[in-house]
């Protein structure tokens, strides 16, 4: 385990307040655990902005049975091969089927796939996840 840093800051006591219950609300075991993952979501949000790579998930539920959704959704796919590391496709009921793909690349070529599958008539919902260590990814 890397060296660990006491500290020791000032907010407003409303501001406590509501630290308190966020903590409270998550499942952290504390306000240490809370901050930490608080900073790694900032460094990660950074990194995406400055477009280096990124690995995460993009997860999408939709429609098979809309005209062309399914040929549009694998053509996107290998418009991006690059990025893509993995697939799955789950077929949810009669008429939903949803897919999570594994992304790995740079962080504006995966946000533009997501939110070219997220515009597709006949996806009901996409998200994409990111995650990072806090440390470059090559
Ligand atoms: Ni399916």
């Amino acid at each position: 385990m890397s060296e660990v840093v006491r500290l020791s800051f000032s907010i407003e006591k409303a501001l406590n307040g509501k630290l308190e219950e966020l903590v409270r609300a998550s499942r952290y075991k504390n306000r240490s655990e809370f901050i930490r993952d608080l900073i790694r979501s900032k460094l990660v949000e950074t990194e995406w902005k400055k477009g280096e790579v990124a690995f995460g998930t993009i997860t999408f539920i939709y429609d098979h049975h809309y005209r062309g959704l399914s040929d549009k959704l694998i053509e996107l796919q290998h418009h991006h091969h690059s990025e893509i590391l993995a697939a799955t496709h789950v077929h949810l009921s009669h008429d939903l089927c949803a897919e999570v793909i594994l992304v790995k690349g740079k962080a504006s070529e995966i946000r533009e796939m997501s939110d070219l599958i997220r515009q597709q008539k006949g996806v009901l919902h996409a998200s994409l996840s990111m995650s990072s260590t806090g440390r470059k990814l090559q």
